[in-house]
């Protein structure tokens, strides 16, 4: 069974949202063809889904401005805007996403004491969002990866879903994803390659 997760394709991280991805609404179009065409029998979409109190956010650090590098739960925690908070049109998946065919949506980062760029646990891997369970009980054997961030939430369920989920054959959408940070785009694309993450274009896999 072939699986697609969509990561956080939602306003908050598109061109007039509060953690605006550059070029962020560009994957929508790419992951609408993923969707139609791709031949996947799951389709999971992943929503961050924070408590406005969320401690991720350095409105909640005396002193601290977005993108300061503050800690959380006892690691080092890139303090961000407010963003996707539960409930607001921010936290809401991009309005030209054709959510129809998508039989899962997976929330996380509601736990304001610990944040979860990752779809399948908490970054302090404490918590399970239960989305590995899903996707074994729906028998995948293949997942393609791909949305926003690609140095932040794509790379690390990517990166989870190797560790998680080891006989899964796991791949990165490149250009179905867009990532905060040019430098760690790079790096992220590097260590999803080490960590034995194929990477493939849109074109790649509608020509199959
Ligand atoms: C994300 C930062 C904070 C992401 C989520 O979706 O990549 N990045 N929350
Ligand atoms: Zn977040």
């Amino acid at each position: 069974m072939k699986a697609l997760l969509l990561i956080d394709i939602q306003n908050g991280f598109c061109p007039g949202g509060n953690l605006a991805v550059p070029d962020g609404d560009a994957v929508v179009p790419v992951a609408n063809r993923l969707i139609r065409e791709g031949g996947y029998d799951v389709i999971v979409a992943s929503q961050d889904w924070h408590p406005a109190d969320h401690g991720s956010f350095a409105s909640q650090h005396l002193g601290a401005k977005a993108f300061d590098m503050g800690e959380l739960s006892g690691q080092p925690q890139v303090l961000w805007p407010d963003h996707c908070v539960q409930g607001t049109s921010d936290a809401e998946f991009h309005p030209d996403l054709e959510m129809d065919e998508v039989d899962y949506i997976q929330q996380k980062g509601e736990n304001a004491g610990v944040d979860s760029y990752s779809a399948f646990r908490d970054n302090d891997h404490a918590a399970l969002t239960g989305l590995a369970g899903y996707l074994k009980a729906q028998l995948v054997n293949e997942l393609d990866v791909c949305g926003l961030a690609t140095d932040y939430c794509v790379k690390f369920s990517a990166l989870d879903a190797r560790d998680m989920l080891p006989d899964i054959k796991v791949r990165f959408v490149s250009d179905a994803s867009r990532g905060i940070d040019p430098q760690g785009v790079k790096d992220a694309i590097s260590e999803m390659k080490a960590r034995g993450v194929g990477i493939v274009t849109s074109d790649e896999i509608l020509a199959d």
